[in-house]
């Protein structure tokens, strides 16, 4: 993809940090496509006959990172088949780049990020969504032992991807604590200087 052809915004934040519900919210007001990686990698793994689901699963439940290779080829596959369906030219990818060498390869093989929009929330906060979330989400990380992983896999192997992007200058940091409605209403503002 050119950049000239598609746009493509990174949405990275936390577990928990509300990506999706915000992600949700400018599909409707703004028209991009949303592509979650976490959501394309839940998908694959109960597509029947995949040959990573079993991989996947595993990599989820411990709250660590699917092997780039798996993740690159699903957002790629989904924003080909966007573009054919309706010519979708303006990208959300949430939840991806979570490691630096995702964002490299991704920004080098698919087509450069235009910036990214991190929700910025502590983990006492998310925490407590999550396991909220979890009495009715169904997902196999929603419990305490693989949301305490998924913390650490963030500070530790995700991070360093806003950090090196904030060196950049292409980070919209958000305060992620509000409400749904007054984190939205901060966003909106924020990437209008990005002439969003
Ligand atoms: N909620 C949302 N906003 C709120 C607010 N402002 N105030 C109060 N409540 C709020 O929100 C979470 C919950 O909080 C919901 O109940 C919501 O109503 C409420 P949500 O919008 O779902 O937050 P989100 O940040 O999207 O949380 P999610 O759990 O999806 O984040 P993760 O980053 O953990 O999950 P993801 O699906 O991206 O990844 C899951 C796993 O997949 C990873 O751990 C990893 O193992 C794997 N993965 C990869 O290996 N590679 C990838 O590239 C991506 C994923
Ligand atoms: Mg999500």
């Amino acid at each position: 993809f050119s950049p000239e052809e598609v746009t493509v915004i990174f949405v990275l934040g936390g577990p928990g940090a509300g990506k999706g519900t915000q992600c949700s919210n400018l599909v409707t007001d703004y028209g991009f496509e949303h592509l979650s990686a976490g959501d394309l990698l839940r998908e694959e793994q109960n597509r029947p006959g995949s040959e990573f689901g079993e991989m996947i699963k595993t990599y989820i439940k411990e709250g660590t990172i699917v092997p780039m290779e798996v993740t690159i080829q699903l957002l790629e596959n989904a924003m080909k088949a966007a573009m054919e369906k309706d010519g979708r030219k303006m990208f959300l990818i949430d939840g991806f780049p979570r490691k630096l060498d995702q964002a490299h390869a991704f920004e080098r093989s698919v087509v450069p990020s235009k910036f990214t929009l991190f929700f910025d929330c502590p983990e006492d906060i998310m925490e407590k969504r999550l396991l909220n979330r979890g009495k009715t989400s169904g997902r196999a990380d929603d419990n305490i032992e693989s949301i305490k992983k998924r913390f650490r896999t963030f500070v530790e192997t995700s991070m360093p991807v806003v950090k090196e992007f904030e060196s950049q200058g292409r980070v919209v940091k958000v305060d992620a604590t509000r409400s749904p409605e007054e984190v939205y209403q901060d966003v909106k503002e924020k990437i209008k200087a990005w002439g969003v």
